[in-house]
């Protein structure tokens, strides 16, 4: 037993499992105990889903990273903390101790003060997977700034966007980003972006690629510099278990993406306690998520989740194939890795390269693989677990959101049953529940419905920055008293859960969250477009491709307007959100009220003309005959 609240058998799964829904506040409170606290809690809950308002812990004080270094360093001081592995294989990797970490941290913290950031300030964090990222993030909880990271793959509109809406008055990001053979100009496009976000007053900018860059006189300063006058003395600053820790925006089906706000001690305790628990973490353990710190997943599993957990996490600045599609294993016998944990997207895309890439690469030291972001097809999972775990690994299928900041549905490696496709069972203190579309509770086995939690587990998201109203109305409204995921579920005979993906209009291209009312609302913005539609069709190694209908006007050049627009979207999103297909069509299939028929869109983008079902209610119901033959 190496963590107090380590699961070590299915038994005590289902006794633990029992006990968070009989008494969550005792078999909560029971967990806390094993976090640092400057002041206890005095009540461990009070929720309801209908404002909503959740508080887990309140008048407990704390800071999150007391919990991740302050604590270790008696006795992992030596301890690597972070292990970092650079792009290029020919550069040196990097290891951060507990306690280099903690002094970096520190001073770090130290040199957002002298840059003015205080407790409740917002910063956007917009960097390459460099250990600064994890320092900046770390920094910022320290002195109680609210951090929000931006994915190196979005524009300088959408950070602008971001920026405003959060309105965020400082900003850490690198000259540069390496990733594979390209360099991504991450001042330039915070240059672009701060165009329009006159409110900013500091960039601080970490020296990476050598990209030259214009430093702004009185705004921009640099990483290095701001270091060399900063002391490494940074008491934590005290925390309400309900202050903001972080906001991080994500994609729903409006055009407009959400921030969604996490607290400090209950998303610290999800974090720590999934990652424990799913990965079946042992002291020593090397841990390498391949996510990129820009989305939850790295901020749980690389950063938070591991370091308050006292483990070793792996931080991976370049791409699964470059050099070549045998990086992964080669770092994995580098680095003699534990666990780990990526995404059936890059499952698939390394699959397709066959086996030669594995040659000479020794995997022994894994012990856990995982995955997460979308459903894993089961020919990607048996190669999984033939070529990569060698038939020796528990795979842990991992469901979750950002909203819900950790793992809900999941396996516990080697604990639990694995059942491929299927993230299996809730974890403790998780409630599932399957509704129909008259918003009936589905009971039983052998069912299916759309999935719901009822109950709030400590990692639940408490708003959406700045718009509380929207998180009522996105999350708490399509079923009373309810947690809405948006995602479709079965759950087989055994309870077993499978998910199925999302029943809204949100996308999920290569394990990334994508609306198609924002792709549609940036193909829009083409001064040739009239209208667009987009929907998902499946694709080998995305998961999800973007196929988008287009309505033109004007001189229509063929492929010569499909890159202009593609461009579009990547000026306006970010090349993530780029489509795969563009057919223009001279209009689209619409009920007399007006709505687009997205159904018969999605069907035809699937391939599957002949089940279009009832077509006649449609305004013009010729125009899908038109669509079907003009096909991609
Ligand atoms: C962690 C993350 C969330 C959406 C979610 C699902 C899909 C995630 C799985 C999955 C099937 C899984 N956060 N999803 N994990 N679908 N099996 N194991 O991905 O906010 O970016 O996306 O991703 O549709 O609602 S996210």
């Amino acid at each position: 037993m190496n963590y107090p609240y380590q699961i070590n058998s299915f038994d005590q799964y289902q006794s633990d499992y029992k006990r968070s829904v009989a008494d969550p506040e005792g078999f909560w409170a029971g967990i806390a105990e094993n976090f640092s606290w400057r002041r206890k809690w005095d009540k461990v809950l009070e929720w309801n889903f209908k404002d909503p308002r959740v508080e887990w812990f309140m008048g407990g004080k704390l800071n999150i990273t007391e919990n991740c270094l302050d604590r270790h360093l008696e006795k992992k001081g030596d301890v690597p903390a972070i292990i970092w592995e650079p792009n290029n294989p020919e550069e040196k990797s990097r290891t951060l101790t507990y306690s280099e970490l903690h002094k970096e941290v520190c001073r770090f913290a130290n040199v957002l003060k002298n840059n003015g950031v205080v407790k409740g300030d917002r910063v956007c964090i917009y960097m390459g997977m460099v250990p600064e990222l994890s320092v900046a993030l770390l920094a910022c909880a320290r002195i109680g700034a609210i951090h929000s990271v931006i994915f190196g793959g979005f524009s300088a509109q959408s950070i602008a966007d971001r920026l405003q809406d959060a309105r965020a008055e400082y900003i850490i990001t690198c000259d540069g980003a390496f990733r594979g053979a390209k360099d991504i100009p991450l001042k330039a496009i915070i240059d672009d972006a701060l165009v329009t976000c006159s409110f900013v007053k500091r960039v601080i900018v970490f020296e990476r690629t050598k990209t030259p860059v214009s430093m702004i006189k009185g705004r921009d300063v640099w990483w290095l510099d701001e270091m060399k006058n900063a002391g490494d003395d940074c008491p934590a600053e005290e925390m309400d278990a309900e202050d903001l820790l972080f906001i991080l925006y994500t994609s729903g089906s409006t055009g407009k993406p959400k921030g969604v706000v996490h607290t400090c001690a209950g998303y610290m305790i999800w974090a720590a306690y999934t990652f424990v628990n799913v990965f079946q973490y042992q002291p020593g353990d090397v841990h390498f998520c391949t996510a990129d710190i820009g989305w939850i997943t790295g901020h749980s599993y690389i950063v938070y989740g591991p370091l308050a957990a006292g483990a070793t996490t792996m931080i991976f600045e370049g791409i699964p194939t470059y050099p070549d599609a045998g990086r992964f294993w080669e770092i994995v016998d580098k680095h003699n890795v534990n666990i780990l944990y990526t995404a059936p997207t890059a499952i698939r895309s390394l699959m397709s390269y066959g086996t030669a890439p594995l040659e000479n690469k020794n995997l022994s030291s894994l012990k856990t693989l995982g995955t997460v972001g979308e459903p894993i097809n089961e020919e990607a999972w048996h190669w999984y677990d033939q070529h990569i775990g060698k038939g020796k690994c528990p795979i842990v299928d991992t469901w979750w959101q950002t909203e819900t900041g950790g793992v809900l549905i999941s396996n516990l490696a080697g604990v639990t049953p694995a059942k491929p496709g299927y993230a299996t069972l809730p974890l403790p203190g998780v409630q599932p529940v399957l509704l129909d579309e008259k918003g009936q509770i589905i009971e039983g086995n052998d069912v299916s419905g759309n999935l719901c939690i009822r109950f709030p587990w400590p990692g639940i998201l408490r708003t959406t920055y700045g718009d509380h109203e929207r998180c009522r109305t996105t999350y708490f409204t399509a079923y009373e008293n309810l947690y809405f995921t948006g995602d479709g579920c079965l759950r087989d005979a055994d309870g077993f859960y499978r998910i199925t993906g999302r029943v809204d209009d949100v996308l999920n291209v290569s394990g990334h969250r994508i609306g198609t009312a924002e792709v549609e609302n940036a193909i829009n913005m083409h001064s040739g477009v009239i209208e667009s539609a987009v929907v998902g069709f499946p694709h080998e190694i995305k998961g999800q491709g973007i196929y988008a209908y287009v309505i033109f006007t004007g001189n229509l050049e063929g492929d010569l307007t499909r890159k202009d627009i593609a461009q579009t979207v990547t000026r306006i999103i970010g090349p993530i959100a780029k489509p795969d297909k563009i057919q223009f069509v001279t209009g689209l299939p619409k009920t007399r009220s007006g709505k687009i028929m997205r159904r018969i869109l999605r069907k035809i983008a699937e391939g599957e003309m002949s089940q279009l079902g009832d077509t006649s209610t449609l305004l013009d119901p010729a125009v899908v005959e038109e669509i079907k033959k003009g096909k991609l």
